[in-house]
């Protein structure tokens, strides 16, 4: 158990993992190289306006290349677990048929130096590169990509599945649907409100058919990886309570509930209305798939929402520099003790947690990012009274290990605990990387 005392501050439970995360378009470069096709985000993000700066992953962190000199980071971190993403479009061009088998090594490559560096994978199936050529034959409004997803979760399970124990199925399906369907903020940029729910549950979908075919496959512990957002009524009125349950459901439990209860909310369902895409797109039998039972829930926490009566968000807390993050360290408490709750005591692991603040490196070349220490260090105590009310938390992965590819922010906001320079691509180990090996070798704060 967590234990506290004065002297030692906040140790967490022994053998508790230690990590940092990335994903695949985010760090690794290399676009054209060794077969490898075209995503969403090759398309999206090499169409003038779509990103900041009209930045691409073309080049990104060129971990593709630097992968050792990057393990050698994540060595001298003590890291215990680098969780990273797997490109669709490097081991399938087109997402379907034979696999490419040079794209297959990289991972293998880098599988094998982490191990060697005593360091346990954790990989993501899915992080957001859909390839072009699955987009074209309608992308996730599409039930056939769900099970091509499934046919190429199989091919990385042969490949890989002796080497990497835990998996991770889709990375935050609701981000695919709020930014990729909503706001089309990102790839595929679209803003089709009822495409999106069809998307979401063709995501669900994709997940449990990748389950069975893990489970089909090999031995291996799989869970979904969902960004989860704690929802507070902006006043006491039974308005604002509705409403703030409301986008609770929108929110969270559209994911947990259909993984881990095997029915979508009722609020939900009732909300989109029994005409909806979503709702004509439910099949029998698919609330069993994707209901499948996981051997982990991994959590993404970022940021709460505050929701008012007429059910818009808005500000209460400090902001970020990510306009959409509101920084509130109890809400990691709040997420984590009511997933366990009201889903039982299944193993929790934090996949997700951390912010970009405006690094320069000064005269000497130190990288001071002291708002990224006080960030993580609060969120740790945070996540520590969680494991002390009994959470079963595993482990816990900053986002992220590197400077990377922030999406539709391009290059502009850095998540990383190792600076960038992406001129020379030389790393910099930032303050609170020197911080985050020492909570690590003290397994605590
Ligand atoms: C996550 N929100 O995305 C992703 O998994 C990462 O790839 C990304 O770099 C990181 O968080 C930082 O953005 C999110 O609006 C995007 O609450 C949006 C939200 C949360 C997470």
């Amino acid at each position: 158990h967590a234990e506290r005392t004065p002297a030692d501050g906040l140790r967490f439970p022994p053998g508790f993992g230690w990590g940092a995360a990335t994903s695949a378009y985010q760090i690794e470069g290399a676009a054209k190289e060794d077969g490898r096709g075209e995503s969403v985000w090759d398309t999206f993000s090499r169409t003038p306006g779509r990103t900041r700066n009209g930045d691409t992953g073309d080049v990104a962190a060129d971990h593709y290349h630097r992968y050792a000199e990057d393990l050698d980071l994540m060595r001298d971190l003590g890291l215990h677990s680098y969780r990273f993403s797997i490109s669709w479009p490097r081991v399938q061009a087109d997402g379907t048929g034979a696999p490419n088998q040079r794209g297959l090594d990289f991972y293998r490559r880098l599988v094998d130096g982490l191990h060697e560096r005593g360091i346990t994978p954790m990989a993501t199936l899915f992080h957001w590169d859909l390839p072009q050529a699955l987009q074209d034959a309608g992308g996730w409004e599409s039930r056939d990509v769900a099970h091509r997803f499934a046919d190429y979760a199989e091919i990385v399970y042969r490949a890989l599945g002796d080497r990497v124990p835990t998996w991770l199925t889709i990375n935050e399906p609701k981000t695919v649907v709020q930014n990729g369907y909503l706001s089309g903020h990102h790839a595929p940029g679209r803003q089709d409100p009822d495409a999106a729910y069809l998307v979401a549950h063709h995501l669900q979908l994709a997940h449990g058919l990748a389950v069975a075919a893990l489970r089909a496959t090999g031995p291996g512990r799989i869970g979904p990886a969902l960004n989860l957002h704690p929802c507070y009524p902006a006043d006491a009125s039974p308005e604002a309570a509705r409403a703030s349950r409301l986008h609770d459901g929108y929110e969270n439990r559209l994911y947990l509930d259909s993984i881990l209860t095997g029915r979508y909310p009722q609020d939900v369902l009732d909300d989109l209305g029994p005409d909806s895409r979503m709702a004509r797109g439910i099949r029998d039998g698919d609330l069993a798939t994707i209901s499948a039972p996981v051997d982990l829930l991994a959590v993404q926490y970022y940021t709460p929402y505050y929701v008012t009566a007429d059910g818009r968000t808005t500000g209460r807390w400090p902001t970020s520099e990510a306009d959409w993050q509101q920084i509130y360290p109890d809400g990691m408490y709040d997420i984590l003790t009511r997933v366990t709750r009201d889903y039982g005591p299944i193993p929790l692991t934090v996949t997700e947690n951390g912010l970009p603040t405006p690094d320069v490196p000064d005269a000497d070349g130190v990288v001071d990012d002291a708002g990224r220490i006080s960030f993580l260090r609060d969120h740790l105590a945070a996540a520590h009274r969680a494991v002390a009310a009994g959470v079963p938390l595993e482990s816990f992965h900053v986002w992220s290990l590197l400077d990377n590819f922030e999406w539709a922010e391009g290059y502009d906001q850095r998540w990383g605990l190792v600076y960038v320079d992406y001129p020379t691509q030389r790393r910099v180990l930032k303050s609170s990387a020197h911080w985050y090996r020492r909570v690590i070798a003290a397994n605590g704060l």
